[in-house]
């Protein structure tokens, strides 16, 4: 991504350079520092990890001082054949000279190697700044989602997706997905559906689809019958060639049934997709929705809660 697209609108806030990445994986993340503490130069940057940062490392800064902070785990694990007991919870850096430190019209970048947590959805890195004089503590986190906007100092996000998923839209050699959504659950709801548009390049067919977060998850058909609106689960969803079919409230959907936690608004939802194509090869997509009513207008609005069983 191009720094100057990020420019306008985050570059004050302390940011990951690179806010997502896949689960489990091996992240280099850096933390961006775009200015100091009002006018005065920054002097030291303290990152804290939250639990499931496995031996996190720092990147050595010239001129600066870099150390980190171990807690013993409530959760211990095995790396290379070691039960691992403690694991580093803080990195900081401190400039040793008065000229190391990084002066308020300049920017920098602060990094660090990490093994990520498998589980996915926001974390937040909490960033404390500190100046020649003054602090900037980064350490704001929504209570739902994660919109940042309005906030004077937000922590760090980082999105940790499924592998092989992205946000918005996912494309592969066969299928294109795109608006994916699926709706938010109240307490004790145990059933909602999910919604997207699938475009196929062939003549294909969504065969199955399942999310560690769903007992039962299925494809199914809105239809009238005697004035009565009834749905059902359908075998397989017909996916004309180059023609998008849209899953929407009220039409075809993913029914999520059995759901093991709430999802809240702005919670991630892994979901795993089978198809076939035309010549009966089967492949797979794996995603992740946003749990967020779409922002396009008058999709979500029309669409009462419907019943199950
Ligand atoms: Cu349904």
């Amino acid at each position: 991504m191009s720094p100057w697209f990020l420019w306008g609108t985050v570059q004050a806030h302390a940011v990951l350079v690179d806010p997502s990445a896949e689960a489990g994986s091996y992240y280099k993340g850096a933390v961006r520092i775009g200015h100091g503490c009002e006018g005065a130069a920054t002097t030291g940057i303290r990152i804290a990890f939250p639990a499931g940062f496995e031996g996190t490392k720092p990147q050595p800064k010239s001129g600066w001082n870099v150390s980190a902070k171990k807690a013993a785990l409530a959760q211990p694990y095995v790396s290379h054949g070691k039960t691992i007991t403690e694991d580093v919870v803080e990195l900081e850096w401190k400039a040793n000279t008065k000229e190391a430190a990084l002066p308020d019209g300049s920017f920098d970048e602060f990094a660090f190697m990490t093994q990520l947590p498998e589980k996915t959805g926001a974390v937040w890195l909490r960033v404390l700044q500190t100046c020649e004089k003054g602090q900037n503590d980064w350490a704001e986190i929504p209570a739902a989602g994660t919109s940042t906007k309005g906030m004077k100092m937000p922590a760090a996000l980082l999105s940790i997706k499924a592998v092989g998923s992205s946000n918005a839209s996912v494309a592969n050699a066969n299928v294109t997905i795109s608006d994916s959504w699926v709706r938010p659950t109240v307490a004790g709801q145990k059933a909602t559906g999910a919604f997207m548009k699938i475009t196929a390049k062939e003549n294909s067919k969504l065969l199955s689809v399942s999310s560690p977060v769903a007992g039962v998850a299925e494809v199914h058909e809105m239809k009238m019958e005697k004035d009565v609106m009834k749905m059902a689960a359908i075998p397989s969803l017909d996916l004309p060639a180059g023609k998008p079919v849209e899953l929407k409230p009220g039409s075809y959907h993913i029914m999520l049934m059995d759901l093991k936690s709430p999802l809240e608004k702005g919670a991630k939802l892994p979901m795993t997709m089978k198809f076939q194509d035309a010549k009966g090869g089967k492949f797979q997509v794996d995603l992740l929705l946003d749990a967020n009513m779409p922002t396009a207008s008058g999709q979500a609005s029309g669409s009462a809660p419907h019943h199950h069983h």
